[in-house]
């Protein structure tokens, strides 16, 4: 099946022999109408496995599970806060106990690598540990009212929207499940995953653990497929809810979609993140986190530091230093140990960045680092690139690439370089480096994005909100505002007779 330099576990080799199918209301099954699809690993190019693909009439039939395990008196209606709170957290140790069989999944599946995958599922077992705090604290308030000679008791509560619609993109395909699945069930709500087409394996493997676990039948279904699959979840009318995580196009198609029933709509759409290094910031420090954002995952990354702006008087050590870090990467297989950048995921998405780049080179750009070529014969690798001699109107400049590539622009002024920053239509993540703590905090407070990094580049945690301004998204993920987009607000009032 793949590269003989490791073996693979035997729990992994069981997994890939066995027919995958959509899991519908508890039950594996085929696609109505009988279709599948192949799953490449983008390593070597070779099919890993046919899975099934769902079409309309299989959403159809998820919707209803769905809905069936949602309304009361279903077992999962009855479930106690609490319930869900040990169920959540029993998850999230299942999927320690089975990490490294989802780190060879999801590396097979999406090209990165055994570590990278490891922390990927890393963070999906925190989320449900963090989430399970959350089941037992969806408090409501109680709230005055004023009504002259009759007394009221108002109060609020939290409740679940009914079926929400996941749709999740290729980069994080385990973590990116987890982001819906767990809000979502965490207050009640049941779902419908719909993983993304290139790395669909993870989420089918999650789904037999939720059934493992003890989840009820129904409350989380699994359909891989394609974008037809996932129009058909936002077209129907038994969906609550869409959360989405992928393109800002497609973003776009989904909000168009759900508006003709009026579902609510998270989005967590593209960027093209500025990375902001002032002279006067820790230059090691400071090259190092530019390669990290630009190149972490392969680039792609919704928030990856794609567009570096660097203060002259330090421009050409910058660009040296992370030209240098990029040539120190390591491109391959996934699961050599030596590997510290895997294969882009796709061949769609390997001609796209390839495309971009020859564009720029076209356009007079320089590379300073990487090259405009594949970096293998075969399999979808490119290496880390680095670019200058960039104008704001490229379309390397504007477009969100999705692949380990950064430009590179100097810039003069504090003024200059937030003006540069903040024009693109996105908003989903920026950086400053400075020494000046003042300039830092200044410059951030004024960059048009939802997470903003000081001195550092990717840190994170699940107790942190995440999400776009502008057309980066609707709607925050994670943290304590990671439940708001998952429950209704009911406001309650009752007279004192
Ligand atoms: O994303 P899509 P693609 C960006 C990135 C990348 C580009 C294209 O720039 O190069 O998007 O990637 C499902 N209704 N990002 O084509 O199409 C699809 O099946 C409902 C940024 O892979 O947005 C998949 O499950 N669903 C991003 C999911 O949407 C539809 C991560 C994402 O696919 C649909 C990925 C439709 N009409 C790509 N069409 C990020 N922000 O992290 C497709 N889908």
């Amino acid at each position: 099946v793949t590269s003989d330099r490791t073996e693979l576990l035997p729990a992994v080799r069981e997994f890939l022999s066995a027919p995958k199918q959509l899991l519908i209301g508890g039950e594996w099954v085929d696609a109505a109408d009988g279709k599948t699809f192949a799953t490449v690993n983008p390593a070597t190019e070779e099919v890993l496995v046919e899975v099934a693909q769902a079409s309309a009439a299989d959403a159809d039939r998820a919707v209803q599970a769905a809905r069936a395990a949602f309304e009361s008196p279903s077992p999962w209606s009855r479930f106690t806060p609490r319930e869900r709170s040990h169920l959540l957290w029993r998850i999230g140790d299942l999927i320690d106990e089975h990490l490294e069989e989802f780190a060879q999944l999801e590396s097979l599946d999406n090209g990165k690598s055994l570590d990278s995958a490891r922390g990927d599922a890393g963070v999906a077992a925190e989320l449900f540990r963090y989430f399970a705090g959350w089941a037992t604290k969806m408090e409501g308030t109680t709230i005055p009212m004023s009504v002259p000679g009759r007394e009221f008791h108002a109060y609020t509560r939290r409740e679940a929207i009914g079926v929400v619609a996941g749709i999740v993109p290729w980069n994080f395909p385990l973590t990116m499940a987890a982001f819906k699945i767990v809000p979502a069930i965490t207050a009640g709500n049941t779902v419908i995953l719909k993983p993304a087409e290139q790395t669909p394996l993870t989420a089918l493997r999650l789904g037999q653990l939720l059934l493992d676990a003890g989840l009820p039948a129904g409350v989380v279904n699994v359909l891989p497929g394609f974008g037809d699959a996932g129009a058909a979840l936002v077209d129907h009318a038994g969906v609550d809810k869409v959360a989405f995580t992928g393109s800002t196009e497609v973003g776009k198609k989904i909000a168009a979609g759900a508006s003709k029933n009026l579902k609510k709509v998270s989005l967590e759409l593209g960027g093209k993140a500025p990375n902001i290094i002032f002279a006067d910031a820790d230059l090691d420090a400071a090259i190092a986190g530019a390669a990290l954002a630009g190149f972490f995952n392969e680039g792609q990354c919704c928030v990856n530091g794609s567009r570096l702006y660097v203060q002259r008087e330090v421009f050409d050590q910058v660009v040296e230093g992370v030209a240098k870090a990029a040539r120190a990467i390591t491109v391959g297989d996934g699961f050599d140990a030596s590997t510290t950048m895997g294969p882009l995921v796709s061949q769609e998405q390997h001609e796209k960045v390839i495309g971009y780049v020859r564009g720029a080179v076209a356009d007079g750009a320089t590379l300073a680092a990487g090259s405009a070529d594949p970096a293998a014969d075969k399999g979808f690798f490119f290496a880390p690139t680095l670019i200058t001699g960039v104008t704001e109107d490229m379309a390397i400049q504007t477009d969100e690439i999705f692949g380990p590539v950064v430009t590179a622009i100097p810039f003069d002024t504090e003024d200059e370089v937030v003006a540069a920053a903040n024009n693109t239509v996105y908003g989903l993540a920026a950086g400053v480096w400075s020494r000046d703590l003042g300039t830092a905090h200044r410059v951030g407070s004024k960059l048009r994005a939802g997470t903003v990094w000081l001195n550092t580049w990717h840190a994170d945690d699940v107790t942190l909100p995440r999400g776009g301004f502008k057309q980066s998204g609707w709607g925050r993920e994670l943290g304590s505002f990671g439940l708001d987009d998952y429950t209704e607000l009911k406001t309650v009032i009752a007279e004192l007779r």
